[in-house]
């Protein structure tokens, strides 16, 4: 319901997220709820971002010159700290602002999100988004401390990667991203897009991420923190190259687009749910 800060979501919004983010109709664990491996990819976690309401919103109040035109994804982190991820239920969402570092003619915002169990209060996802907003101000606020793992900028080492794979980006892939929550018109409305500065509309960097999610969950394993910069834009039609080196049970990654050999997330990592017995 508008304004509420309750998503209520079911097995509809999992297969709607896993195929959004890559999911073939033969991978039955993604699309098939009566599959006994049902699992959702770890990234859906941010979904309640999106999905709570006017809440999201509220960090607009430290600002001057907001033009939501002008917003980009920056940096994503999210938490997932319940395993297994419940594939349906109700998640209540607490909002509050993290930073606001001014950039130049730029204002780089960072907000935070809880979300809970509606029934158990048990907090069962963390985020943290960064948006990089473009002709605007904000004075320099620091709100809260943040962990590491949010803040690393997880180099790429020069070395080899240990796993490449690449993912073609659909055509379509926005319109069909765009259903799991975020509807800005910049991913979809090409007169919108010019208004940002684009010459068509850009991939959500929330498909990015959860596109790449998917290929180092197959290859990795669930996990349980992911951190990326969104440093280049994506086109739907492009293909991702996704590298990894694998450290521990963290892996740092990068992806490319292939067609224009630039990067479009980097300073990345995930961190692999060590405890496997919890999915
Ligand atoms: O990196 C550039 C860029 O274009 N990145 C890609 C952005 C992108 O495509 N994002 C995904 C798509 S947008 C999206 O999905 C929106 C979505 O719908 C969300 C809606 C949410 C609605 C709200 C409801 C909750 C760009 C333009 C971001 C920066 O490039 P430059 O201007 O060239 O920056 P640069 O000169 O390299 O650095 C300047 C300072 O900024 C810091 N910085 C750079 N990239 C950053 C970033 N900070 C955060 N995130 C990034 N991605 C640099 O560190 C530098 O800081 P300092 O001077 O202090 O070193």
């Amino acid at each position: 319901e508008a304004g509420s800060d309750i998503y209520t979501y079911s097995d509809k919004e999992v297969i709607l997220y896993n195929i959004a983010v890559g999911a073939k109709s033969n991978e039955l664990k993604y699309v098939y709820e009566n599959d006994s491996d049902f699992q959702v990819i770890s990234s859906f976690g941010h979904l309640p971002l999106f999905n709570s309401g006017r809440k999201a919103y509220s960090f607009t109040k430290y600002l001057k010159n907001f033009n939501p035109m002008f917003l980009l994804h920056g940096e994503h982190y999210l938490k997932v700290n319940k395993f297994p991820i419940p594939l349906e239920g109700e998640l209540k969402s607490e909002f509050s602002p993290i930073s606001i570092v001014p950039k130049g003619n730029n204002t780089v915002v960072v907000q935070g999100m809880k979300s809970y169990d509606a029934k158990t209060n048990e907090l069962v996802f963390t985020n943290e988004a960064t948006y990089f907003i473009r002709n605007c101000k904000g004075d320099s606020q620091k709100f809260v401390e943040r962990s590491s793992f949010a803040t690393d900028s997880f180099t790429a080492p020069s070395s080899k990667p240990d796993f490449v794979h690449d993912v073609k980006v659909d055509e379509s892939q926005a319109s069909l991203y765009r259903l799991t929550g975020d509807r800005n018109p910049l991913h979809i409305d090409p007169q919108f897009a010019k208004g940002a500065k684009f010459d068509r509309p850009i991939l959500h960097g929330m498909c990015s991420l959860g596109m790449s999610a998917k290929v180092l969950q197959d290859k990795f394993g669930a996990f349980e923190e992911i951190k990326v910069r969104f440093t280049g834009v994506v086109f739907p039609g492009e293909t991702l190259r996704v590298s990894a080196w694998k450290q521990g049970d963290v892996v740092i990654f990068q992806s490319h687009v292939v067609e224009r050999n630039a990067l479009a997330i980097n300073n990345a990592a995930i961190k692999v749910l060590s405890n496997k017995a919890k999915i």
